[in-house]
């Protein structure tokens, strides 16, 4: 018999195993886009393997679609989770807690499941506001739970499957039984669910969707503010790199046959226009247009192999972002540039005077600012 202590009877058709279906069915494919596109992102920011040498630098948005879906998805997992959690919450207090072993190890692994669900998309959402309350490093966490969530999440839809499988359908046998009223009550839940959805993803998709732009109201960055009409993620100050004098700035690179450039020998050099967007990992981007050098045309002064990768290093002192690396591919695309314009201008510091990396479908956290040098590597 079952011995309740403390919470109510829950019955209403919207804490029932038929509602909890409904919105997973959305929620798992939320879950899923964010899972597979966070996956994207952490091989392009950190390849190692093949991929270090292997990633295609095109399509040239690639990672702006796949961040602004992460993104996009993880925001719009926030209600549905929210509405997921409020319809099988009377579960939580199901006595007695565990029944059996066998029992015991499915509560233990939804607990964790909804621990990690939670976990993912608040830190991620308070990582695109750069706001870290929080004594780890968010990227490595937020990764490695991921893959907790994930595991958790099979062998919930794995134990789930006889219930999911009789809910799934609109036609399954308990719903014809139903009086038309909790239908309906199920219909606002759902349609309440999606209005919300619809609510945060138009609100806030347009800061990489550009389309929608003007619609944001909640994404930490506006894509048209910041110097040049694009925005900046650390500034030179925040970078703690000062003016640096024109007279003085070298480019150096390192390779079979080194060598050194002015800025003036740079300009000199012949100058290529792309348009390629930035793609930040927090989910802004925007297009923009560059004027520069081709970094493929540096390398081959240099005496580089066409296969070779390379470092680039930025003259900012400190910091995690001060230096990337190009697989050999982006090393020899014809749209990888040293830029040392951006929309009809020279770059402002914020953007990296005098010179900065652009190279098509690349996580903007490599898209080193202040290049000082570029090293070929074996
Ligand atoms: N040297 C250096 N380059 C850097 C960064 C940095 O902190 N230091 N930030 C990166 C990040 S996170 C992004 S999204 C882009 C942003 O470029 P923007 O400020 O020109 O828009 O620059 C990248 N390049
Ligand atoms: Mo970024």
């Amino acid at each position: 018999m079952k011995l309740r202590v403390f919470p109510p009877v829950f019955g209403g058709r919207l804490h029932d195993a038929r509602t909890a279906t409904s919105i997973g069915r959305w929620l798992g494919p939320a879950f899923l886009v964010c899972f597979v596109t966070g996956l994207v992102s952490h091989v392009m920011q950190y390849p190692t393997g093949w991929p270090a040498n292997g990633l295609p630098s095109r399509p040239v948005w690639g990672y702006r679609l796949t961040q602004g879906l992460h993104v996009a998805s993880g925001i719009a997992a926030i209600p549905l989770l929210l509405a997921k959690l409020w319809t099988v919450y009377p579960r939580l207090f199901e006595w007695p807690a565990p029944r059996s072993v066998r029992h015991a190890l499915e509560r233990l692994s939804v607990a964790l499941l909804v621990a990690g669900a939670v976990f993912e998309p608040v830190s991620g959402l308070l990582n695109t506001v750069q706001w870290y309350p929080w004594p780890f490093s968010f990227v490595p966490v937020h990764y490695a739970v991921a893959w907790l969530v994930a595991g958790a999440a099979v062998l919930h839809l794995a134990v789930k499957a006889p219930e999911i499988g009789a809910h799934w359908s609109r036609r399954s046998p308990g719903t014809l039984a139903l009086p038309a009223r909790d239908g309906a009550d199920r219909r606002s839940l759902l349609a309440a669910v999606g209005a919300a959805v619809g609510a945060v993803t138009v609100t806030t998709v347009g800061q990489s969707f550009t389309p929608l732009k003007d619609a944001v109201l909640f994404a930490p960055r506006d894509p048209d503010r910041g110097p040049q009409s694009l925005p900046v993620n650390r500034t030179a100050a925040a970078a703690g790199v000062g003016r640096i004098a024109d007279e003085e700035y070298r480019l150096a690179v390192l390779g079979p046959r080194p060598y050194t450039l002015t800025l003036n020998e740079l300009r000199a050099l012949p100058q290529h226009q792309v348009e390629l967007p930035i793609a930040c990992v927090e989910g802004w981007s925007r297009s923009a247009h560059w004027t520069g050098v081709r970094i493929a045309d540096l390398l081959v002064r240099a005496g580089a192999s066409p296969h070779a990768r390379v470092r680039v290093v930025s003259l900012q002192l400190r910091g995690g972002y001060r230096v990337s690396e190009l697989g050999s591919q982006h090393a020899r695309d014809p749209l990888t540039l040293l830029a040392l314009r951006l929309n009809g201008e020279e770059l402002d510091p914020d953007h990296g005077y005098p010179a900065r990396l652009i190279a098509p479908n690349r996580p903007g956290v490599l898209q080193t600012k202040w290049v000082g040098w570029l090293e070929v590597l074996s």
